[in-house]
């Protein structure tokens, strides 16, 4: 026997132990529990524990975990390695949410609030439960290091479900799936590419009707599993780094949602110009093809707000430069464009040429001011568009201010929005199309601590961080005027200074399929102003796929058609006069229902509720076992809390489909139709409202087959749903009464906001805001309350147009205040107009 025998057989026994592991592995993995166990409980203090105000610190050999409660439903769960705490800094946390903590009740082994219980273990692991002992989450397994790497893992039961970050492609839960986080430049990329151009590490756990969501925060390439590698744990983990994360307690998801937004911050109240339809191309040049694009949007009598420029507007792509050549007097066309009601947007691109001592401003004042990221001692030089190029070093708050100084001229020529592309960083280097992980970002900002970082820290914040200059510029420049700003990068918490899109899709079905789960995804991430290039922007979209892309987009937060260089024209007329006149009944739709938008938006920028949202987060419980109603419809989603848009799993084929729709009374949106589904009771919506109700089996999905042009819409019944007469713009004054379309049913009400639409007046009482109500007397009337108006704003219309929706009564006169009035038959019901001196009114329809 050779010496080497022993140690054969010692490799031999360990490797028998590592597949009896991994078996053991496997065989856990199919049998995942239906419900979360806590760790063992323990009774006795455990050694090490200090409990503190807000929570308690616990310490091992090597490691001390940190709980606080910020508030009695969000946790901050920080671990980090004994005696040396990492900076309390975050790019996406706010700094008042960041200190906020409340006092809580210490126990044995943890503590608790009044929502949550906290125990911990030994071992660091960590159990959250809700009061009556629901188990919310636990831990795995203790978390694994690896040198500065680590690895939290919790348990995952069969039927959790996972959404949020942002708009990475697949369904709309992620279970089943695993995920990296590394803002990249991924043109054409398909439902399988990961990862695309945003790391949002936040992401809603459903289990058994209950919602928590967790905030990973840390910026370098992270990783997200939801039982792809184990059914039965889901796991995040990162190389470096802090270990820190927040747990957001539901149980309700839009409440999850609502506590993201306080936690990061909400979607900002928009410019009403950028709810309008946008016209974009890659590239509209010279100046005479804007105009002829701006004419014909005009003529064709498209209603449009917004007119892109993509990167060819510059000299030689160099950003803030303008080609004279092709775009003679530059101010010139923007004033023309604005004399026409259109928004331009311009794109500025973040890297500056580099380009010493030829007069380039950008690049000039860059480099006086010392601006830009540095690589082995020099400032990093990587080709770009314009060829070798700079970056700004946005993680500095003194080059935020500078980069805001470079918008002065677009500003003072009336350019409204700005687009920051390219912010991954992309730079042309293959294979990482970024730049070197050695680069370095210096950190001056006033949340953190002076030092300096490496790229791979700063790469996922590099967009979220241009995004935030470009905002706070705007506003130094402006600051009464709300920017638009539009990124394609972005971090958690971003949401604050940009809208966004999905980047470079393509024109199949499937991305137009792919919008909606990724829309709805970076809505449940706090991005709630978003949307993805209409028609796909690689490829050249067929007149049909255009027109139903034209379609649904109209129900989406941004309607923006776009198309990279090289396809087939997309704008709205180009396959003549039949698919021009569907693409632009829906593009009016969408005006007609801007009231509505954006009072949504508003309601958005206030409570965080995004404006496209999934069935689940307005009915949680629809389902028997509360897996989410969103699993049975996969093209279904609401617009806003009323309007729900039923487009086809398939809408490539015009073929019958099915529509489930969560129990209670419905209307179709286009003909005023009833569909009474209050006999699905089954569904614990509506046990939970009334928990006396009997169970009964849920009403099947209905079938629909639309036409070509058709896309169906449903509202709540109990909705109330403002409209305006159409325009042409949103610059341009509605001529007619403000429409309130009366849907009646349970708990009836809508509501309304009204302001200038451009500046932050708003903030001082120059708004007006309205909640309406309705309710079905005993006599079988109708009544519409509108109560006494909030805020000073004096609004566009002089009257309103109550609609009652399939209101099928004799309805023979309508009284208000008291004394009778014209009433109206029309294709939905019964109208009746009415002045608005601005007090309180009651209109009955008898
Ligand atoms: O600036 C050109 C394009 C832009 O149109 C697109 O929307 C971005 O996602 N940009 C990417 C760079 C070139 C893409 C091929």
């Amino acid at each position: 026997m050779s010496a080497l025998a022993p140690t054969k057989n010692l490799f031999y026994l360990a490797a028998c132990a590592l597949s009896l592991a991994i078996f053991n592995t496997s065989s856990i993995a199919q049998s995942a529990p239906a419900t979360l166990s806590s760790p063992k409980a323990v009774t006795e203090p455990l050694q090490g524990l200090a409990h503190t105000a807000s929570g308690i610190e616990l310490s091992n050999a090597a490691s001390t975990l940190m709980i606080d409660a910020m508030r009695p439903d969000v946790l901050r769960v920080r671990i980090y390695p004994k005696g040396h705490p990492a900076e309390d800094a975050s790019w996406a946390v706010l700094p008042e949410a960041r200190k906020a903590r409340v006092s809580v009740t210490s126990e044995a082994a943890g503590f608790s609030t009044s929502a949550l219980r906290i125990a911990v273990d030994a071992n660091l692991g960590v159990s959250v439960s809700d009061l009556a002992g629901n188990v919310l989450q636990s831990d795995a397994a203790p978390v694994g290091w690896d040198g500065t790497g680590f690895k939290v893992s919790k348990q995952k039961t069969g039927d959790d479900h996972f959404f949020g970050l942002g708009d990475k492609p697949g369904p709309l839960d992620r279970a089943g799936q695993s995920f990296v986080m590394w803002n990249s430049d991924t043109f054409g990329w398909q439902e399988s590419t990961d990862p695309i151009y945003k790391s949002i590490p936040f992401f809603l756990e459903m289990h058994g009707g209950r919602t928590i969501g967790i905030l990973f925060d840390n910026t370098f390439r992270t990783y997200f599993d939801f039982g792809h590698e184990r059914a039965d744990r889901y796991t995040f983990s990162a190389p470096d780094g802090p270990l820190d994360y927040y747990l957001l307690y539901g149980p309700e998801p839009k409440r999850v949602v609502e506590t993201y937004a306080w936690l990061t911050g909400p979607t900002p109240l928009p410019p009403l110009w950028a709810l309008g339809f946008q016209q974009s191309r890659y590239t509209y040049i010279p100046r005479t093809r804007v105009e002829e694009i701006a004419s014909r949007l005009r003529a064709d009598k498209i209603p449009s707000d917004a007119i892109y420029l993509d990167i060819d507007y510059q000299n030689h792509n160099r950003p803030f430069t303008i080609d004279s050549a092709s775009f003679p007097d530059f101010p010139g066309l923007i004033h023309e464009l604005a004399a026409e009601h259109f928004h331009t947007v311009l794109i500025t691109d973040p890297h500056i040429a580099y380009l010493p001592n030829q007069g380039y401003m950008a690049y000039d004042t860059g480099k006086a001011g010392d601006h830009f990221v540095k690589h082995n001692g020099q400032d990093y030089v990587g080709p770009v568009w314009p060829g070798p190029s700079v970056f700004p070093d946005f993680t500095r708050k003194q080059t935020r201010e500078w980069w805001g100084t470079l918008y002065k001229d677009f500003v003072d020529d009336g350019v409204a929005g700005f687009w920051n592309d390219m912010n991954e960083p992309a730079v042309f280097v293959y294979p990482s199309k970024t730049m070197p992980d050695d680069v370095q970002h210096r950190i001056e900002d006033p949340g953190f601590a002076p030092r300096t970082a490496t790229h791979l820290e700063i790469h996922n914040v590099y967009g979220l961080e241009n995004s935030r200059g470009t905002r706070d510029g705007l506003l130094a420049l402006q600051p009464n005027v709300r920017p638009f700003v539009l990124t394609r990068a972005t971090y958690a918490g971003g949401q604050r200074y940009a809208a966004t899109w999905t980047g470079d899709n393509s024109s199949t079905w499937n991305h137009l399929r792919q919008t909606t789960p990724q829309i709805l995804n970076l809505g449940l991430s706090g991005f709630s102003m978003s949307g993805a290039d209409v028609g796909g922007f690689a490829g050249s979209p067929p007149p049909d796929l255009l027109t139903r892309w034209l379609m649904l987009a109209a129900f989406q937060p941004i309607d923006r058609d776009h198309a990279a260089k090289g396809t087939r024209d997309h704008e709205p007329w180009v396959d003549g006069p039949v698919q021009e006149d569907i693409r632009r009944r829906y593009i009016e739709e969408r005006y007609r229902l801007m009231p509505y938008l954006y009072t949504t938006a508003e309601e958005t920028s206030r409570d965080g509720v995004p404006i496209l949202r999934p069935l689940f987060l307005e009915f949680p419980h629809a389902t028997s076992d509360d897996h989410p109603l969103d699993q049975d419809a996969p093209g279904e989603f609401f617009f806003g809390s009323s309007i729900l848009v039923a487009d086809s799993p398939s809408p490539e084929e015009v073929a019958p489909y099915t529509v489930s729709l969560p129990s209670g009374l419905w209307y179709n949106y286009w003909t005023g139709e009833k569909l009474d589904r209050r006999a699905s009771i089954g569904t614990r919506d509506l046990e939970i409202r009334d928990p006396t109700a009997t169970a009964t089996p849920a009403l099947p999905p209905i079938t629909v087959q639309p036409g070509p042009g058709d896309l169906p819409l449903y509202v709540r019944g109990g909705s109330i749903i403002p409209m305006q007469p159409l325009v042409q713009s949103t610059d341009e004054k509605p001529s007619g009464p403000l429409t309130l379309r009366v849907f009646p049913g349970d708990n009836c009400h809508g509501d309304l906001y009204q302001d200038d639409g451009m500046s932050f007046d708003y903030r001082k009482g120059a708004y007006l805001r309205l909640h309406f109500t309705c309710s079905v007397g005993a006599d079988g009337s109708l009544s519409v309350d509108i109560p006494k108006r909030e805020g000073n704003f004096t609004p566009w219309w002089t009257a309103f147009r109550i609609e009652a929706v399939g209101w099928t009564s004799s309805a023979t006169q309508v009284s208000i205040d008291g004394h009778s009035a014209a009433l109206e038959h029309t294709k939905l019901g019964w109208a009746a107009t009415v002045s608005d001196t601005g007090k309180p009114l009651v209109v009955v329809f008898h």
